[in-house]
């Protein structure tokens, strides 16, 4: 395999009421999960003191941020989006070597948070709120919006610099201030964002950032001064996480599981919809929410449709992400990969057709973070294919399980199983099924003609059923969680 040179590891720090700091707990290593003997940064991880310090300093620092003309929060946003266009080239290659994507997703990752920064910058100058008639005379009613106060942030690993971008820029040019506690494996990517926010100018206090594992997510959780929490994981910790905040009256937004399917009706064109759940299934080693993970497709087309995908899963190199012929890299450690292997192994050991396993390197023996490409075909008969695991679980790898079936309402059906309801993706050119799919499938974002992943800034992003919790996040609608309105009623005391 060819790599890069390996740079020195960087150093963490936490921010702390505007402050850089060493952590004082358990040591905190990212490792590169192409070479884990690389490591990547390293540092210490927060205590639970120091999520009190953060919080004491979100709160102190509220009041005057608030106070700040959205246009000036506005204009750090945007500043920091220059920095992060200006550092894409290295900040992208450190994602890649911190969480596996490939560098052309790293970059595209760094400048997808530049992007939704700038958004987020402008968004701020839209209505403050509503006014309304009266229905008593010479009364006006008014709705106001105010940020929350002290919210806490939690990131998953995934996509390590644009999730967090789109939690905080919302938060931020709301009037919001944030304590953040990013994934404990992918802790370079968090400092460079929250790096290039306290370049541009933000007031101490306003952004803080803390390292660590569960129990630092449990001391946000419960700290007094918690105000509102987003989260993206999960839907295990998500639904603890949102009990907690519940049990105490926090609101709470969150971004969960995926069982994301693609849906190829008998009139798909075919050539689109293989490059497209492709693309859904195995970028970024499958490791999105929103990754395609069910294919259910039309009898009468799958096995041509399977003979395009296997066509293009030839090319399909997996290997360091840093090398530009590099399609999939590794997931994000070892263990997730052993554990997709043996949910793959599970699934075939309770009747699924293992009916495409790419190559991968073997660089240890099969030990290491890399998997190869996979599909599995699960039963035609009903009942065999709804007992077998791989239908139900997500994978959160490079694996995609299919089903056949005839006609659009048994796909429509199919896709609606489950506990998940994030994306679904439906090839057809039929005008008809695509108005039965958007009233049938219960989800929250739905593709036609393209694949299941992806979300852009200015749009509504979030799911149904067990994928969402909370109002959705991204575009206009962030607005809604990191707000709350006093309905006004006006008048004047001399009328
Ligand atoms: C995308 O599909 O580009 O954790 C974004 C996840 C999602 C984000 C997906 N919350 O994978």
């Amino acid at each position: 395999m060819t790599q890069d040179t390996h740079p020195a590891p960087a150093a963490l720090r936490l921010l702390i009421n505007g402050t850089w700091q060493e952590g004082t707990s358990a040591a905190l290593i990212s490792a590169n999960p192409a070479h884990p003997e690389q490591t990547v940064a390293e540092g210490r991880q927060a205590t639970e003191d120091d999520v009190d310090r953060a919080f004491a300093a979100a709160a102190a620092a509220g009041g005057q941020w608030a106070r700040t003309p959205v246009q000036q929060r506005g204009a750090i946003l945007l500043r920091a989006a220059e920095l992060l266009e200006a550092g894409a080239a290295q900040f992208g290659k450190e994602l890649s070597r911190e969480e596996g994507k490939t560098a052309a997703e790293g970059v595209g990752e760094v400048r997808r948070a530049a992007q939704i920064l700038r958004y987020q910058a402008a968004e701020g100058e839209h209505q403050a709120g509503e006014v309304f008639h009266s229905p008593r005379p010479a009364e006006k009613i008014l709705v106001t919006r105010k940020p929350l106060g002290a919210v806490g942030v939690i990131t998953p690993f995934n996509f390590p610099i644009a999730i967090p971008a789109w939690k905080i820029a919302p938060a931020l040019v709301h009037g919001n201030t944030v304590v953040w506690k990013p994934a404990s494996t992918v802790p370079l990517l968090a400092m460079r964002l929250a790096e290039a926010l306290h370049k541009a100018g933000l007031p101490d206090g306003v952004l803080n950032l803390v390292y660590g594992s569960g129990p630092l997510g449990s001391a946000i959780t419960q700290h007094t001064k918690l105000a509102g929490l987003t989260f993206t994981g999960s839907t295990g910790v998500g639904r603890q996480l949102a009990a907690a905040a519940a049990g105490r009256g926090v609101p709470m937004q969150a971004e969960m599981g995926g069982k994301n399917a693609a849906l190829v009706l008998a009139d798909a064109d075919l050539e689109t919809a293989a490059d497209q759940v492709l693309l859904g299934a195995f970028r970024s080693t499958g490791q999105k929410c929103t990754a395609t993970s069910r294919l259910i497709v039309d009898g009468s087309v799958a096995d041509d449709l399977i003979a395009r995908l296997k066509a293009r899963l030839e090319f399909w190199v997996v290997g360091d992400p840093t090398d530009p012929e590099v399609h999939m890299g590794p997931l994000i450690h070892a263990e997730a990969a052993a554990e997709v292997r043996r949910g793959v192994q599970a699934a075939i050991d309770q009747g699924a057709h293992l009916i495409y396993r790419g190559a991968a390197p073997e660089s240890s023996g099969g030990q290491d973070a890399f998997l190869p490409a996979t599909i599995l075909e699960l039963p035609r008969d009903a009942d065999a294919a709804e007992a077998n695991s791989a239908w139900w679980d997500e994978f959160f790898g490079p694996v995609l399980t299919m089903r056949r079936v005839s006609g659009a309402q048994e796909a429509f059906d199919l896709a609606n199983q489950g506990e998940f309801g994030l994306t679904s993706a439906i090839f057809t050119e039929d005008v008809g099924h695509i108005l039965e799919a958007m009233e049938e499938l219960d989800v929250g974002i739905l593709h036609v003609n393209s694949e299941s992943a992806g979300a852009d800034p200015h749009v509504p992003f979030g799911g149904a059923k067990g994928s969402g919790y909370g109002p959705k996040e991204q575009g206009q609608a962030a607005k809604d969680f990191f707000t709350h309105t006093t309905t006004v009623y006006l008048r004047s005391g001399s009328s």
